[in-house]
């Protein structure tokens, strides 16, 4: 079997169904809720947040699946994903030629055909519980219901460390100037109707970290509203974010989306 390049060949098996040989692509089997994960060399963060997640989706009623898209990972993480591939809930692992947490997100997204699609980070910063929240809310018909540390209601279970935390309100300050009413744009745990997100998906650029306020400002001009519920946010060591590299591009990255909505 000739597999294309980025894409990955698992051995998944959904609930109730024979264990089979399958060639992850585009086409993906439609559910409920797919789950994108952005990874990148993330073989010590993922397996925790991996087993947590599926046991969690297993135990809902919507049909789920999980999407782990890596950029060419030199450590395990292909490894870490296979271990998963007997679980109760389908995961899929596809790659992306453009590098960046929002390449990889666009990536994800664009190719989900899911009633509702989201992201997560790998490191677990974000207690998968807070998805049963989110999910009455796009059930409601919210189009974007997104985790925010400055929600009412939220806190810290593990703060940043003081560089981060100078460099997170540099940040929002610079993604005030497009989302003036959103308190926090960089939670990495944001769920979406699926129609709503596929529609201004294809607009968004921001490879690199920035690519959350975007897309959150492509939602709103298209008379979205996004929802902000409150979390308890874990930092967690092994950040894949550089400062002076990420931080740097991030500010760029910041300015052109503001001007651009000009
Ligand atoms: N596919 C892909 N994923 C990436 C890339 N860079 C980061 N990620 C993933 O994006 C997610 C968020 O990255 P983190 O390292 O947790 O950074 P962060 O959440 O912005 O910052 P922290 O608060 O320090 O955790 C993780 O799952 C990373 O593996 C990339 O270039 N490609
Ligand atoms: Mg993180």
């Amino acid at each position: 079997m000739i597999v294309p390049p980025h894409f990955s060949t698992l051995r998944t098996r959904r609930r109730g169904e024979q264990q089979a040989d399958m060639t992850v692509g585009l086409s993906r089997t439609p559910v409920d809720l797919e789950l994108i994960v952005p990874v990148f060399n993330e073989e010590r963060r993922l397996p925790q947040t991996l087993a947590t997640t599926l046991d969690h989706l297993n135990r809902q009623r919507w049909k789920s699946a999980v999407v782990v898209v890596d950029n060419d990972s030199v450590d395990g993480t292909d490894e870490v994903v296979s271990r998963f591939t007997d679980a109760p809930v389908a995961i899929h692992l596809i790659g992306c030629s453009e590098h960046g947490k929002g390449a990889a997100v666009r990536r994800g997204i664009s190719t989900s055909s899911a009633q509702y699609v989201g992201f997560i980070d790998a490191d677990g910063a974000t207690p998968i519980g807070t998805l049963g929240r989110v999910m009455a809310l796009l059930e409601r018909g919210h189009s974007a219901v997104i985790a925010s540390r400055r929600a009412p209601g939220a806190h810290y279970r593990v703060e940043q460390p003081p560089a981060r935390r100078l460099g997170g309100w540099v940040f929002r300050s610079l993604a005030g100037l497009t989302l003036p009413d959103i308190a926090d744009s960089q939670c990495g745990f944001k769920f979406f109707n699926g129609d709503a997100v596929r529609q201004v998906i294809d607009q968004c650029r921001i490879n690199g970290f920035a690519f959350d306020v975007e897309l959150l400002g492509a939602l709103i001009r298209h008379g979205h509203d996004v929802i902000e519920v409150p979390v308890a946010w874990s930092d967690v060591p092994g950040s894949t974010f550089s400062i002076r590299r990420d931080g740097l591009r991030s500010v760029t990255d910041l300015a052109r989306i503001a001007l651009d909505r000009r």
